[in-house]
């Protein structure tokens, strides 16, 4: 099943760059940076991938981003993610960077992008991968500092598909970002939001009507509603969900309790993505397969998921 699955020609919809960095390639650009680490070796690190809860995951994921510093390593970080969605034959990507998480550590916002950018470049000529960048805000920090951070992207404006909301989501509902999604919309970037992973069904809510995304960012918690499922299956709102990380960050306490397929069977626009792939366990594939294992997905289903990816892509 597994090889069948990675066969499967499909969309990553919800990926963070910063979160595919792997622990050996952490290590490397520690060392060309000539960086100390207050981990050891590579095994040391992987043993503190244990996670309660999303806080417990981020302190780690902004922790290992800081030996990002030189458009090189952002080239080398993209490429090795890129040769991966390869291997899983994830034909189309939409990943997300937060520029915030490098800015404020005095990376510039271009050596950040031009990295990126020119991995994604390489990937559509030599792996033939198209891509749709999403620039994502960081919601523990003021909508002020977003609104800086868009200012900072506007002269790229087109190296950009979407903005995004991600990092915390207790206590920092979307409703602080209103206006700052307001201004990303009317320079003609769409909007999408990470919702209902942690947080209640009503930050769902605010991410539809106040920011008016496209599509929900996991998105699971909005089960807890019945009235706003009804609203996301009648408007075909796609959820880019991620059942790894679901798991991993104790949303659901086991893959048997994720709601994924209920989704998906009460005609859900659900997809399958790897949310951070490094510290989470697997990249696509293996997020497909954790569902063929512990929720017995059939191939019908998982080629509908699929389908899913392809069909809620906001770039070709
Ligand atoms: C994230 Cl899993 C998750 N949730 C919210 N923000 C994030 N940033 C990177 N991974
Ligand atoms: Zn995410």
């Amino acid at each position: 099943m597994y090889d069948w699955l990675n066969s499967l020609p499909k969309a990553e919809l919800h990926m963070h760059l910063e979160g595919s960095l792997e622990p050996e390639l952490l290590f490397a650009l520690a060392e060309r940076n000539k960086i100390a680490l207050p981990w050891a070796d590579v095994e040391t690190l992987r043993t503190a991938y244990a996670f309660n809860n999303l806080q417990e995951f981020l302190d780690l994921y902004y922790a290992g981003a800081d030996v990002l510093r030189s458009e090189q390593d952002f080239y080398d970080l993209t490429w090795a993610y890129l040769q991966k969605c390869k291997e899983q034959n994830v034909i189309h990507t939409e990943p997300f960077f937060d520029p915030q998480t490098h800015t404020d550590r005095g990376v510039p916002f271009d050596v950040v992008l031009n990295g990126i950018q020119q991995a994604l470049k390489d990937g559509r000529t030599q792996l033939g991968i198209s891509s749709g960048l999403i620039l994502s805000f960081l919601r523990h920090l003021p909508e002020e500092a977003a609104f800086q951070t868009l200012e900072q992207a506007m002269p790229y404006r087109d190296a950009f598909i979407a903005v995004g909301l991600d990092s915390s989501e207790k206590g920092f509902p979307p409703r602080l970002f209103e206006r700052v999604f307001a201004k990303a919309r009317s320079e003609g970037l769409i909007a999408v939001a990470h919702a209902g992973e942690e947080g209640p069904p009503e930050y769902v809510w605010e991410a539809l009507d106040l920011l008016k995304v496209a599509r929900i960012d996991h998105g699971v918690r909005a089960a807890e509603d019945p009235r706003l499922i009804q609203r996301i299956i009648d408007e075909q709102i796609p959820l880019t969900v991620c059942p790894l990380s679901n798991t991993k960050l104790c949303v659901f306490d086991h893959m048997r309790e994720h709601n994924i397929l209920d989704l998906l069977e009460q005609g859900v626009k659900v997809t399958v993505n790897s949310d951070d792939p490094a510290y989470f366990g697997g990249y696509v594939t293996e997020n497909f397969a954790a569902l063929h294992e512990h929720l017995g997905m059939s191939e019908a289903q998982a080629k509908r998921l699929a389908q899913n990816s392809l069909d809620a892509r906001l770039a070709r």
